[in-house]
């Protein structure tokens, strides 16, 4: 289903937004893979402009998966070089999205395995867990660059632990290799489909 997801439409203004009937949001730290997410997902290479430069996606990017269901690519959050006015304005453009769009079915937030879970992170899960309502879940993506000992199962209960989360809702992968997509995929699709 995901392979036929088509560059829907570019905003900086969520009120400028049509209506849909699904959406899945894709958010987390800028240059965390985001958009290398997307592509991955729906087996593609180019769909989702991947950033040389972290901070390269500013505007929510919106990929239609079928008429009127989309995958949502919010900007990074805590881009460090760019000017506080900008950050505001992209963390107000986040929240504002995260507030309005009622047809979101599912807050995916992409952490960095190598990196770990950052006070950024955190703290985008504590806003969401105050605000109610939002149901999240946490992608670790960049799986490639850790040890291979590390098994894929012992990074999820880590992971479940730090955001005081089920396991259930952890998914561990690499976008680079395309590694531990499948179970993404079908969580992404129900959500789109149901
Ligand atoms: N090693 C490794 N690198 C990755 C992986 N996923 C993404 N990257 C790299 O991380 C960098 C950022 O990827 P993007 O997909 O542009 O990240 P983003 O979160 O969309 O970035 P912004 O839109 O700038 O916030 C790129 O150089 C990617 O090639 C992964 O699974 N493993
Ligand atoms: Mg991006």
């Amino acid at each position: 289903m995901l392979e036929r997801t088509v560059f829907f439409r570019s905003v900086l203004e969520v009120k400028s937004l049509p209506r849909s009937l699904a959406e899945v949001v894709i958010s987390g730290r800028s240059n965390v893979g985001k958009s290398s997410v997307i592509n991955a997902l729906c087996l593609r290479k180019n769909l989702a402009r991947i950033s040389k430069t972290p901070g390269r996606t500013k505007s929510i990017n919106i990929y239609s998966v079928s008429k009127g269901k989309w995958i949502v690519d919010l900007p990074g959050y805590g881009f460090a070089k760019v000017s506080r006015y900008e950050k505001e304005l992209w963390s107000k453009m986040i929240e504002s999205y995260l507030i309005q769009r009622e047809s979101k079915k599912m807050v995916y937030i992409i952490i960095d395995a190598f990196v770990g879970p950052t006070e950024l992170d955190f703290n985008m899960v504590d806003w969401l867990n105050k605000l109610g309502g939002i149901s999240f879940k946490i992608i670790v993506n960049k799986c490639d660059k850790l040890h291979q000992n590390i098994s894929e199962n012992a990074i999820q209960v880590r992971t479940a632990k730090y955001f005081d989360a089920d396991e259930a809702k952890i998914f561990v992968i690499s976008a680079k290799m395309r590694n531990g997509l499948a179970r993404l995929r079908t969580d992404v699709v129900k959500f789109l489909t149901s």
